[in-house]
């Protein structure tokens, strides 16, 4: 296969050229940090003043993780490491549970987030021939300008669409002949049970590849999208904190996703210790950013789960591959005292053939019990057959689940369409038992 590089330099650089390059970058990005009043204190605190007194890469581990507890309570400008007149953009999270997080960036950290979306985005494969119709949020969330920045360094012809109005989007696409999507998993599977309504078919749009990312979805739900639409789907994973999307992303190959390893520093650890563990182990992904100087953040914990895979990518790129995020440090569900993670949920009831393309995930109380109902819709046809077949379907689901999770969960099953769906990142679970 001939593989496609952005910067093949860099992008195929050995292990000693990438820690050198990490080496010179971190200690740069120190002396940028230490400029913030909230870095200031945390380094001082472990004897760092400046860039210099970092010698070697284990002197990382010399640093305290930053959380995302720390940026709150830096909000607005405790972490901003730059004047203001230097930042030429704001990025914040939507703050939904609290103070929002704000992110700052100079023109040379936009140079810099651009030309990793570029890298991302060359290799998958796509190419300036593409259409690419950006279905991510626009504003203050990063998806949909980072994105944008990236396919337009590639040459991509761009439909800056933003999140939202399905069946514009399907118009859109058939109008354009839209050949790569920018989209969030969930939402990528209501497109495609909305194609019809619209009138339009499958075949008459002209879509191969979908870079899908901003939530968890599990391998089955990728094989699912790329089944129902005939497309390559390419994980894509980032967070605001650390730029926005671009930190990972899957190549060709599509074996999990590189890290740009000369742009971030990537740990995994034990959380509850802080131990860092080696490849192959899964833990909570810790980032430290190397190329971002108007608001750098060290040692950041992710809380998403992951693992580094030891082994190298067919693709020739060196930059480690980390897994699917395969949780997050804060979203274990504990029922009537089993530990179940969502994402096995979901693992589980997306390898069923009959399941459709959505659910969502209940947790209550029944009496003085945790009661968790899966609520999965199946496809219509389904419903026209006997109550009896309903009934066994129902019976299979709870069973694959039992062998999974180990808990008695209630099935309901609905009609495409029934349950809530999200233009941007899904809300997968209700858990009600702190409102009983
Ligand atoms: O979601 C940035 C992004 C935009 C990534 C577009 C990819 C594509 P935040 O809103 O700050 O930023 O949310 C970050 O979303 O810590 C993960 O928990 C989750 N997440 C992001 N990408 C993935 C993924 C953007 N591919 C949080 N798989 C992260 C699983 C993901 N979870």
């Amino acid at each position: 296969m001939d593989i496609p590089y952005w910067n093949k330099e860099i992008e195929t650089a050995d292990r000693a050229t990438l820690e050198k390059i990490q080496l010179e970058r971190l200690r740069k990005t120190i002396s940028s940090a230490i400029r913030s009043p909230f870095y200031k204190r945390m380094l001082g605190e472990v004897g760092i003043s400046s860039g210099d007194d970092i010698k070697s890469l284990n002197d990382l581990r010399r640093i305290p993780f930053t959380t995302k507890d720390d940026l709150r309570k830096s909000f607005p400008k405790g972490m901003m490491a730059v004047d203001m007149e230097q930042v030429v953009r704001i990025h914040s999270s939507s703050g939904t549970t609290g103070i929002p997080t704000v992110i700052y960036f100079s023109m040379e950290d936009i140079k810099n987030w651009t030309d990793l979306l570029a890298r991302c985005i060359v290799s998958t494969g796509a190419t300036s021939k593409d259409v690419f119709q950006n279905m991510m949020t626009y504003g203050l969330f990063t998806g949909g300008l980072g994105l944008h920045y990236g396919a337009e360094a590639v040459g991509m012809t761009i439909i800056p669409i933003g999140g939202g109005n399905t069946k514009r989007q399907i118009k859109v696409m058939k109008d354009f002949q839209t050949t790569v999507l920018h989209i969030t998993p969930s939402y990528l599977l209501h497109i495609h049970s909305k194609l019809g309504d619209v009138g339009i078919s499958r075949d008459e749009l002209a879509i191969s590849k979908a870079f899908v990312g901003a939530e968890p979805h599990s391998e089955n739900t990728r094989l699912k999208i790329q089944e129902l639409l005939n497309i390559d789907a390419y994980n894509s994973y980032g967070l605001s904190e650390l730029n926005g999307p671009g930190v990972a992303f899957e190549c060709v190959y599509k074996k999990d996703m590189h890290v740009w390893e000369d742009a971030y520093i990537v740990e995994i650890i034990d959380s509850e210790t802080g131990e860092v563990l080696e490849d192959g182990r899964e833990g909570e992904v810790v980032l430290t950013n190397l190329v971002r100087h108007a608001m750098p953040i060290l040692r950041y914990k992710t809380r998403d789960l992951a693992f580094l895979h030891p082994d190298k990518c067919e693709c020739g790129r060196t930059h480690r591959r980390l897994s699917r995020i395969l949780g997050r440090t804060d979203d274990m569900l504990i029922i009537n005292g089993v530990n179940v993670f969502p994402s096995q949920i979901e693992e589980k009831i997306m390898q069923i053939p009959e399941v459709g393309t959505n659910y969502q995930i209940h947790v209550d109380k029944k009496g003085s019990l945790d009661r968790l109902t899966v609520k999965v819709e199946i496809y219509p046809k389904l419903f026209m057959g006997e109550a009896s077949q309903l009934d066994a379907l129902k019976n299979r689901i709870k069973e694959e689940l039992r062998s999974s999770i180990v808990i008695n969960a209630v099935v309901e099953l609905h009609e495409p369409g029934a349950l809530p769906v999200s233009e941007g990142k899904a809300q997968r679970v209700v858990d009600q038992r702190s409102k009983l």
